[in-house]
């Protein structure tokens, strides 16, 4: 199935990550806003996936991980109230977007394979409803464990052959080294061959399922024939989001294979 795009709305464009449980509203706002413009004039097939921030990534430490029932439990709950946030801001601009909670549909097989019942994600596509999938828990064959919303969005562009997969992050891309380091160069386009070059650093945060380097490596693993565009680019400046989601020009690192 063709979809125009695969939208990542990273946790720290959403929420605050120097909080525990803080959401950006003004940024919810905007970007819904955006996406509301881009679904009007652009974009009416795409699904939507965005991080845990401070809702996701604080309470998978504070309980050491997700094994534990009741850290599965707190996870998804508190993942729950963030989509919802997220879902409502959408709403509210005329966007029809649904919550689609992650945990339900997708499953880690024995051979560390992400499935995923990818039906309902189509019948809500050929509707012109929007998904808005979340980083979660996943069940496994070997247990429980944290899915990145980076590695959603790279295993659903293996069925839904997206023209743009676009992360949405708060910096301007990929830097040669630590964004914050004197000299650090925005890379203007970023090889995923090349990836053990670049001197990650942290790039700016520290979250359980990694950073700008893992998004890199997932892109990697799911890397195939049909993939258009990716391109990783600053969700907090106004009008990028839209200008992405509209095929336009936007400062930020595309990446190829
Ligand atoms: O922020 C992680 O998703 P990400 C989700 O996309 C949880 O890596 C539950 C921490």
């Amino acid at each position: 199935m063709h979809i125009t795009n695969i939208l990542k709305l990273g946790g720290s464009v959403i929420t605050d990550k120097k909080g525990h449980y803080s959401i950006r509203y003004a940024d919810v706002y905007r970007i819904a806003q955006e996406i509301s413009l881009a679904y009007s004039m652009c974009s009416k097939r795409m699904l939507i996936v965005h991080g845990g921030g401070s809702f996701g990534h604080p309470t998978v430490a504070e309980h050491g991980g997700v094994e534990n029932p009741m850290a599965t439990s707190q996870v998804v709950y508190f993942m729950r109230e963030l989509n919802m946030v997220i879902v409502d801001a959408l709403n509210a601009y005329g966007v029809p977007a649904i919550p689609m909670d992650t945990h339900a549909i997708f499953y880690r097989d024995c051979e560390k394979f992400l499935q995923f019942f990818y039906k309902p994600l189509e019948e809500a596509i050929e509707k012109s409803i929007v998904p808005v999938l979340y980083g979660d828990v996943v069940f496994g064959c070997k247990g429980s464990d944290v899915l990145s919303g980076d590695e959603i969005v790279w295993r659903l562009s293996t069925v839904f052959k997206p023209c743009r997969i676009l992360f949405a992050s708060d910096v301007d891309g990929v830097y040669d080294k630590h964004p914050s380091e004197v000299g650090a160069k925005l890379l203007d386009v970023v090889s995923l061959r090349n990836i053990g070059v670049i001197e990650f650093g942290s790039q700016g945060r520290t979250d359980v399922t990694g950073e700008m380097k893992a998004k890199l490596l997932y892109g990697l693993r799911y890397w195939h024939g049909d993939i258009a565009e990716v391109l990783i680019f600053n969700g907090l400046k106004k009008g990028r989001i839209y200008n992405a989601l509209c095929g336009k020009d936007v400062h930020g690192t595309r990446v190829i294979l």
